[in-house]
């Protein structure tokens, strides 16, 4: 299912851009379906959604977005890309896949307004377990592989993702990194050299390893850029911020989804009582 065109360039880049991922459809019912959310600030809770950001600077995230409705429960295992993440997580029929295929350790819808951005971080250097890239065995073992779907147009000023292809492999870190990273004053990725910035049609999408260096332009256009993120790694894995699953989704969600939500039904299933 995934092309070799796909495997070659995910190995080079490491990125994929989908083209149309997402129908014009869905992207307006996942819109229509955020705009339902109240707007709130960092720590306020809308049910199990949970209102994030890591400084002031770098925009709205709307964490445990898959607690936001049926359009965000579709996108777990969308068609457009779970064959791509399963086959860069990799593990098939190995100890990595004995309680699932996949495990999402961060879901969350991001909003960018003007003056935000987000700095770089991430690169093949100093590696990483749970974010490397790597092909061993002949196949991809990837801990972590990130869809990223536009829900807006993302073009020059829009404050659009920004990558430094091929830095998954990378043994050096880049040597202006310090200039360019991540920190709580919005800074953006702009000027780098070797970083590319990635133009979205909304619903396009891209299928990115962690592993690579990238961050954002910072937006300059008035409105704001809407994204939202999937993080996928081996079912084994943990919550990034240590949110959990409500009961109702798990109860709602059909069995493939579930196992990629919660792999492992976590016991006891009842408070134990010593002796009994
Ligand atoms: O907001 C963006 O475009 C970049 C996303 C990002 O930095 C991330 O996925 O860690």
């Amino acid at each position: 299912m995934v092309s070799d065109l796909d495997t070659y360039l995910f190995d080079l880049r490491g990125y994929v851009l989908l083209k149309g991922a997402l129908s014009a459809d869905e992207v307006s019912t996942l819109n229509a379906t955020l705009d339902e959310i109240p707007r709130m600030e960092p720590g306020q809770w809308y049910g199990h959604v949970h209102a994030h950001s890591y400084g002031t600077k770098d925009g709205l995230n709307l964490q445990q977005i898959y607690e936001g409705g049926e359009p965000f429960e579709a996108l777990i295992d969308h068609p457009s890309w779970i064959d791509h993440v399963k086959h860069f997580v990799g593990g098939e029929g190995s100890f990595d896949y004995h309680h699932g295929p996949l495990f999402i350790d961060e879901n969350f819808a991001h909003f960018r307004q003007p003056g935000e951005a987000i700095g770089l971080h991430s690169g093949g250097y100093p590696p990483i377990h749970r974010n490397q890239f790597r092909y061993h065995g002949g196949r991809f073992m990837c801990g972590q592989v990130n869809v990223l779907m536009a829900l807006t147009d993302i073009s020059t000023g829009d404050g659009g993702t920004m990558i430094i292809p091929g830095s998954h492999k990378s043994n050096f870190s880049h040597p202006h990194f310090d200039q360019y990273r991540m920190n709580s004053e919005g800074a953006s990725v702009e000027g780098i050299e070797g970083a590319i910035e990635m133009h979205m049609e909304k619903g396009d999408a891209i299928i990115f390893v962690d592993g690579l260096s990238h961050g954002s332009a910072k937006r300059t256009n008035p409105g704001e850029r809407r994204v939202i993120i999937y993080r996928y790694g081996p079912s084994w894995g943990n919550f990034r911020h240590g949110y959990q699953p409500s009961q109702e989704l798990l109860a709602r969600l059909k069995p493939e989804r579930r196992k990629i939500v919660q792999p492992l039904e976590l016991l006891p299933r009842e408070p134990q009582v010593e002796g009994r």
